[in-house]
């Protein structure tokens, strides 16, 4: 037999893997031809995503929400962005999941199962806010590379599981701890073991906060499996980069994590504003921690239309990182003048903030609604685009829908 068949034959031998059974006509397809069965498999399908998601990428899988998705107040798993960095990792080894934790700053390495945590912590629920550090990148100019995020890399679900700082308290940490790192299971891109895709952390006071979990269901449930399954670290408020998914392990470091994902321009910011496309060495880079202020209007959708006379009642979500909003507001006219939104305490310390109006507009014509939060220390988002950045992180602008009224 040539090269050429053979090669042809075992690749008709692989998609009929792939499908499960023979391909009857196989002789008969082109060469190179991709049968649709052996093709990656619908996103939406397979991560029980909502079709008006907004995939952005494949390779990896990155999805985001558009604003009217975001409407409830605990955001259902259809509705969550997906950020990943590598290859969402095969699980038939869950019932044996261990997670390690190691480190220059343990006294000594230790080890939990699944059931461990479970039995032997208390469990805490909480809802936390998770939003990518480049939701907004699409706006920037000149352009950010990375997934073109508009609005809707962002989330609030309810997360339980048990408090990191519990755990490390049970391993025992020397006085030298400075920041941990966690190590998950997914692969990288190029399926090279000895690389991860991300390896991120946060400084031990930020580890040792209440909120901070090791968490293991979402939302009541199991956690799905592209958000972390069986196990995943949350930190609300700061860029959901620090919550680490599949978690495998997580290092007590005696200086600052050094993982994949640390340094250079990733999830840093200039410590001092640049000029747009200016060139900036890594020593002028900080490393991004809490999240700055932020809201979306989740109703009416942009474009939504009304009969004059009558008043619209919008509402959204406001967050500010590690703080509360203390202040929302909207504005008809492009700015000039602000009136008050009402706006309610969040569940808990890290959870978003309902905020509702009802607005009155004065004649028939084209609105555009315009939200702005202020954080509890006086900050307010800003009206135009915030600070260019290398990596396009941190557009906090206000958000905008249009209106009509007929
Ligand atoms: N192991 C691992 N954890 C990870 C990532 C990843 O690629 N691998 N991506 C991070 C980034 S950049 C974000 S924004 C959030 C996204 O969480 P989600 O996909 O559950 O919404 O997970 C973080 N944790
Ligand atoms: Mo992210």
């Amino acid at each position: 037999m040539n090269r050429r068949k053979f090669v042809r034959r075992s690749a008709l031998a692989a998609f009929a893997g792939l499908i499960g059974t023979d391909i009857v006509f196989g002789a008969k397809m082109t060469e190179g031809y991709v049968p649709l069965g052996a093709q990656d498999p619908d996103p939406f399908d397979l991560f029980d995503k909502d079709p008006e998601m907004v995939l952005l990428n494949d390779k990896p899988w990155n999805m985001e929400a558009r604003a009217h998705l975001l409407d409830d107040s605990i955001t259902p798993n259809k509705y969550m962005f997906i950020r990943n960095n590598g290859i969402v990792p095969e699980q038939n080894e869950v019932s044996d999941w261990k997670l390690t934790v190691d480190g220059e700053s343990v006294k000594q390495q230790k080890s939990y199962s699944l059931s461990d945590l479970k039995s032997r912590f208390a469990p805490h629920t909480y809802q936390l806010t998770l939003e990518c550090g480049g939701n907004g990148r699409a706006e920037f100019d000149p352009p950010a590379k990375g997934n073109q995020w508009t609005i809707g890399a962002v989330s609030c679900a309810q997360w339980t599981g048990v408090r990191l700082r519990d755990v490390l308290e049970d391993v025992g940490i020397k006085n030298d701890a400075v920041y941990i790192g966690y190590h998950g299971a997914d692969l990288h891109l190029t399926r090279d073991p000895n690389k991860e895709p991300i390896s991120r952390g946060v400084p031990m006071s930020k580890a040792l906060q209440d909120e901070t979990l090791i968490a293991f269901q979402m939302n009541g449930k199991d956690i799905p499996l592209v958000h972390g399954h069986p196990l995943r670290l949350v930190a609300g408020g700061w860029p959901a980069s620090v919550s680490g998914k599949w978690l495998k392990r997580i290092s007590v470091r005696n200086k600052v994590h050094d993982g994949e994902k640390m340094e250079g321009s990733s999830y840093r910011m200039p410590c001092e504003p640049i000029a747009p496309g200016e060139v900036i060495s890594d020593d002028d880079m900080c490393i991004i921690e809490s999240m700055p202020v932020k809201s979306l209007i989740t109703h009416p959708k942009s474009g939504a239309m009304l009969a004059k006379g009558k008043t619209m009642d919008i509402r959204g979500h406001a967050w500010a990182g590690e703080l509360e909003v203390g202040k929302m507001e909207y504005s008809i006219d492009f700015g000039a003048t602000w009136k008050p939104c009402s706006l309610e305490k969040p569940v808990n310390r890290l959870a978003w903030q309902r905020f509702s109006a009802n607005i009155a507009f004065p004649k028939k014509g084209y609105y555009e609604i315009w939200a702005k939060a202020t954080d509890t220390k006086g900050l307010s988002q800003p009206m135009i685009l915030p600070g260019w950045n290398p990596k396009g992180y941190l557009n906090n602008a206000c958000h905008r829908i249009a209106v009509k009224i007929t």
